[in-house]
């Protein structure tokens, strides 16, 4: 990372690995009355991206990218209470999950937190979700809202096997997806009513798609 700020140590600790430090520095930055939800973008998502650099680059292997995920989650266990500090204004039923063959979480698990923050109720389905495991707890839950989320450009093809599914099945939820990979285009392309690129974004159009102003 070049450009040094206040995030810069709990960036590099993210990057390292070191999974007491980093919460330590999130703590420290807390502190200091920075944002929580600026502490995920500009520094624990930041050094995420690196990471990704650093794999593509042949330095990193998979094990060193689990120690930084690893990291990331400490910090988040500290973060969360303070993200759901938010202002409650929605109300609504969203079943998330990611994507059949893809175990990436973590943005997964802010968008989650988010959207709870923001006052929806959450059911997780959490990783690797096969498309029948979002039907049936879309139905069970009468859920308003499927958010789906894919890290991968082979996983996010299952999206719309998912939104084919949720149509077919006459389910009457609308349908948000998001991650790395995932574009508006695309977006509009397999029949999805929204997309959001980060956290803040997945709120509101989660908002939208319900009308809450
Ligand atoms: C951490 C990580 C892992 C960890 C995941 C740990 C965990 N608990 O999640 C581990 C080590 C397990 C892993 C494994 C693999 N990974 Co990986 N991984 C990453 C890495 C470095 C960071 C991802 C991350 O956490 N980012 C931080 C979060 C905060 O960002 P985010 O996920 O994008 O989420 C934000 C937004 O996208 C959005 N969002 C996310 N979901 C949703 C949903 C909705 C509805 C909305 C609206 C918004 C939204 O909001 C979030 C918060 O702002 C990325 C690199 C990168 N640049 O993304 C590679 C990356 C995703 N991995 C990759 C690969 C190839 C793999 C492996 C195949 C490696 C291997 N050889 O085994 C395996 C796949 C395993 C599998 N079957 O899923 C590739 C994918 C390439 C591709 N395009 O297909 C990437 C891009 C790395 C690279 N540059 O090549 N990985």
């Amino acid at each position: 990372m070049s450009n040094k700020d206040s995030f810069t140590d709990l960036r590099n600790a993210i990057i390292e690995g070191d999974r007491k430090k980093a919460p330590i520095l999130a703590k420290q930055l807390l502190d200091e009355n920075k944002d929580a939800y600026s502490i995920v973008t500009d520094g624990c998502s930041k050094a995420m991206t690196r990471v990704g650099e650093l794999y593509q680059e042949g330095e990193y292997f998979v094990p060193e990218i689990l120690m930084s995920a690893k990291a990331f989650e400490a910090v988040m266990e500290i973060l969360k209470p303070h993200l759901r500090a938010g202002e409650q204004r929605a109300s609504g039923t969203i079943v998330i999950g990611v994507c059949e063959g893809d175990i990436h979480s973590i943005g997964k698990n802010i968008v989650s937190t988010m959207l709870q923050a923001a006052g929806f109720k959450i059911i997780d389905l959490g990783k690797d979700v096969p498309v029948n495991a979002f039907i049936e707890a879309a139905k069970e839950n009468n859920a308003d809202i499927i958010a789906i989320s894919a890290l991968m450009t082979n996983s996010m093809l299952g999206m719309k096997d998912v939104i084919d599914a949720v149509r077919s099945n006459g389910i009457n939820a609308k349908i948000m997806v998001g991650g790395g990979p995932v574009s508006t285009e695309y977006a509009k392309q397999i029949g999805a009513d929204g997309f959001g690129d980060d956290a803040k974004e997945a709120v509101d159009v989660a908002l939208k798609l319900m009308d809450v102003p």
